[in-house]
Formats: structure tokens, C-alpha cells, sequence
């Protein structure tokens, strides 16, 4: 098996608040899933508007004129957590995301195939291996991430 030059990776992967209204957690899960790459964390979670405001997550975007609209969103109803591990996975689940702009978002992508305008994008992956780590950190409590090992051979990997 060759991993290539390429890491083995954790990305923080959340369904936002319109993906869980709209019904779509199993196909958003289900993408991530048949790509081969492993699931290490999942809850529905209600994200209060203080953690929100004050969460390290969107802190780079506080300055944004977008950014209460964000908040709003993003606690506007439960979300979906998820940390996910793999060779690669940071760059290959955006790939699977696609363009922040749905838009622009590619035919295959979430985005593209599933989501219409940028303030409603449906999910979230995170931009790169630090911020995969730290998000996961962030989202998760102690213990929520189970470190566990495929019985069977990794094909994909
Ligand atoms: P994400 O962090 O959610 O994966 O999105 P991203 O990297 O593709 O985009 P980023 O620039 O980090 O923005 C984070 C989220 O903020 C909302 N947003 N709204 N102009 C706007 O109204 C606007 N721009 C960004 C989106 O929900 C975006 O995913």
C-alpha cells in the first residue's frame, strides 16, 4: 500500500444547519463515507450563540460585515460534528465540498450538486491539517473521539 508523500490527516467536517433542516446528514455522511475515509467523531449538536461568537472557529472572520449573519446561522438549529481521518483528507474532503460559493461549485461537489448561495452552504471542512486538529479540538469533548482500527483491509488507504 502507498501512502505517497501525503499524511495521514484530520478534517473537521460539519453539516451547518440547513443541510440537518433539509434532510440531508445521511447523503452529506454518505459521501465521506464511500471516499474511504474513516470516521472518528459524530454528534448533532446545538452550537450556543456565545460559544459561537467567542469559538476560535470563526474568529478570523469576526471583522467580516457577514459575520452576525453567520452566527445566526450557524446556531439557527442543530449542526452536525464530525471528525474524519485519512491520508490526505483535509485537501480531498474541500474537493468533495467544492467551492465556498455553491455557485461556483462544481457538479459532484456537495455544494455544487446540493446548495444555491454562500450564506447556506450546508457544510463545513476545515483548510487545512492544523486547522483540522485544532477544530476537532475544539469541537469535541474529551472523549467524544474514538480512536479505532477497520478489521478489515484498508483498501483505500
Ligand atoms: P467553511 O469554513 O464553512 O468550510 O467555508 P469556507 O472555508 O469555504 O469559507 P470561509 O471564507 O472560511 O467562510 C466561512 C463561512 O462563512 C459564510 N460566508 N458567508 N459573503 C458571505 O455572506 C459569506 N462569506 C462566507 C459561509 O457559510 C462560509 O462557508
Amino acid at each position: 500500500l502507498v501512502a505517497s508523500m501525503v499524511e495521514v490527516e484530520e478534517s473537521y467536517i460539519m453539516i451547518k444547519p440547513d443541510g440537518v433542516q433539509r434532510g440531508l446528514v445521511g447523503e452529506i455522511i454518505s459521501r465521506f463515507e464511500k471516499k474511504g475515509i474513516k470516521l472518528k467523531g459524530l454528534k448533532l449538536y446545538q452550537c450556543p450563540t456565545e460559544l459561537a461568537q467567542d469559538n476560535e472557529h470563526y474568529k478570523d472572520l469576526q471583522s467580516k460585515s457577514f459575520f452576525p449573519n453567520l452566527i445566526d446561522y450557524i446556531t439557527s438549529g442543530p449542526v452536525v460534528c464530525m471528525a474524519w481521518e485519512g491520508v490526505g483528507v483535509v485537501a480531498s474532503a474541500r474537493k468533495l465540498i467544492g467551492a465556498t460559493n455553491p455557485l461556483n461549485a462544481e457538479p459532484g461537489t456537495i455544494r455544487g450538486d446540493l446548495a444555491v448561495q454562500t450564506g447556506r452552504n450546508v457544510v463545513h471542512g476545515s483548510d487545512s491539517p492544523e486547522n483540522g486538529n485544532r477544530e476537532i479540538a475544539l469541537w469535541f469533548k474529551e472523549g467524544e473521539v474514538v480512536e479505532w482500527t477497520p478489521v478489515q483491509e484498508p483498501w483505500l488507504k
